[in-house]
C-alpha cells in the first residue's frame, strides 16, 4: 500500500518554480538544501546569505510588489557542475542551467550568443541530458541596433546557427523560450542571461494553430527566424506544460498596436489555444499549479494588463503571477505572458 507521503512524492514533478521575497528564502534554503537548483533575482542583488546553490541577478525588475527571487526546485537532490562557465544543477531526469556572460567593447551579440548556445548544447550532451524542454534569455537593448540590425534579430542568428552547428533540428529541437529585454546599467558591460531546462528524455514541441511556427516567420521580421516552439510537453511522466512568451501576434503580425488591453485579450487567446493543443495530447489543463509571468513594456500599463488578466479565463486557484517591466522583442507589442503548468503537486 502506498502512503500519503510516499503518494505525494510520487506526484512531485521533476522541477517546480516558486517566487519567493527575500525574508522567505532563508527558510525554504534551510528546509530544501540539496534539491534547490537555482535562484534568479529580478531586478534585485543575491540575498544576504549563503546560498547552496548558483545565483543570477537580471537587470529587469518586478513591478509593484511582486516577488523578485525565482527559485527552481527539483524532486530530488541535485548535483552541481560548472562547466565554460554554466552552472548545471542535475537530478537522473532533468538538468536545470544557467549562464550569464558580459559583451564588452567589440564583442558582437550574434557570436557570443552563438558560441554560448555552442557550450550550453555541449553541456547537455556531456550531461546526458540532449533534449531542451525550456529556455529563457534576457538581453540588455533588445530593441536597440547593433551593427545597422536590430540586437533581437542578431541574438535571433546566433541562437540559429548555434542550433545548426551543434547538429539540432530546428523543427524537432527547439524548446519553449522567452526573450526580453533587460536594463542597461550605465558603466557595465551588459549581460546576457540564458537559463534552461534540458531532459534526458524527449519531450514534444506543440505549435500554435493561430500562429504561424515563429521558426517559419518571413523575413521581415529578422534574417533568421527565431528558433523556439510556441509550447512544450515536458517528458512523460513529468507532465509539465511550458508556455513561451506569448504575445498578440496572429498568423506572423502583431495585433492591436498601442492598444494594451487587447493586447492582452488577444495574448490570453493564444494561450488557451496552446491549452487546447496540449488537452489533445492527453494534457488535462485544469492544472493544480501554475507560475505565470507577465512581461509588460510600460510600467504605466501595468494595472490595465492585471485587470484583462484578472477577467481573462487563465487564472485559476493555484495560480501565481508576478508582473515585470521588460522590452520585449518587437516594438509594436505592449505585453507578453509565460507560463509554466503542471498537475503533481507543485507546493514541495
Ligand atoms: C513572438 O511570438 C514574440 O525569440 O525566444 C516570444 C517567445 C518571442 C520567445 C524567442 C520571442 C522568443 O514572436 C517574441
Amino acid at each position: 500500500m502506498i502512503s500519503c507521503a510516499e503518494h505525494i512524492i510520487a506526484e512531485r514533478p521533476a522541477i517546480a518554480v516558486r517566487s519567493m521575497f527575500a525574508a522567505d528564502i532563508a527558510q525554504m534554503i534551510d528546509a530544501e538544501l540539496a534539491r534547490v537548483c537555482f535562484i534568479i533575482g529580478f531586478g534585485v542583488a543575491a540575498p544576504a546569505r549563503t546560498l547552496p546553490c548558483g545565483f543570477v541577478s537580471v537587470t529587469l525588475p518586478a513591478l509593484n510588489g511582486s516577488a523578485p527571487y525565482e527559485v527552481w526546485l527539483a524532486d530530488e537532490a541535485v548535483t552541481r557542475t560548472t562547466s565554460a562557465g554554466i552552472s548545471f544543477a542535475k537530478t537522473g531526469s532533468i538538468v536545470f542551467g544557467c549562464a550569464s556572460i558580459a559583451q564588452r567593447e567589440g564583442d558582437h551579440l550574434e557570436d557570443i550568443t552563438k558560441s554560448l548556445y555552442g557550450q550550453i548544447f555541449d553541456g547537455m550532451d556531456q550531461l546526458g541530458m540532449p533534449h531542451f524542454a525550456r529556455a529563457w534569455h534576457y538581453l540588455p537593448a533588445i530593441n536597440s541596433a547593433e551593427d545597422a540590425l536590430e540586437r533581437y534579430r542578431r541574438f535571433s542568428m546566433g541562437r540559429h546557427e548555434a542550433f545548426l552547428a551543434k547538429g539540432r533540428q530546428i523543427e524537432h529541437d527547439a524548446p519553449a523560450a522567452s526573450a526580453l529585454g533587460s536594463q542597461i546599467v550605465a558603466g557595465q558591460p551588459g549581460q546576457l542571461v540564458i537559463y534552461f531546462i534540458a531532459t534526458a528524455s524527449r519531450g514534444t514541441p506543440i505549435e500554435n494553430p493561430r500562429q504561424v511556427s515563429a521558426y517559419r516567420y518571413p523575413q521581415q521580421y529578422g534574417p533568421k527566424s527565431p528558433t523556439f516552439a510556441r509550447a512544450f510537453l515536458a517528458p512523460a511522466p513529468q507532465d509539465i506544460f511550458y508556455v513561451s512568451g506569448t504575445a498578440s501576434i496572429v498568423g506572423h503580425e502583431t495585433l492591436h498596436a498601442n492598444d494594451v488591453r487587447a493586447q492582452t485579450r488577444e495574448t490570453i487567446a493564444n494561450i488557451l489555444a496552446l491549452n487546447r493543443e496540449a488537452e489533445q495530447r492527453g494534457v488535462n489543463t485544469k492544472r493544480q499549479a501554475t507560475h505565470m509571468k507577465v512581461y509588460v513594456r510600460h510600467a504605466t500599463d501595468i494595472d490595465a494588463v492585471r485587470a484583462e488578466i484578472d477577467a481573462g479565463e487563465l487564472v485559476e486557484k493555484n495560480t501565481d503571477i508576478v508582473y515585470f517591466e521588460a522590452d520585449i522583442c518587437r516594438r509594436d507589442l505592449l505585453v507578453e505572458i509565460e507560463l509554466l503548468s503542471c498537475n503533481a503537486e507543485q507546493r514541495q
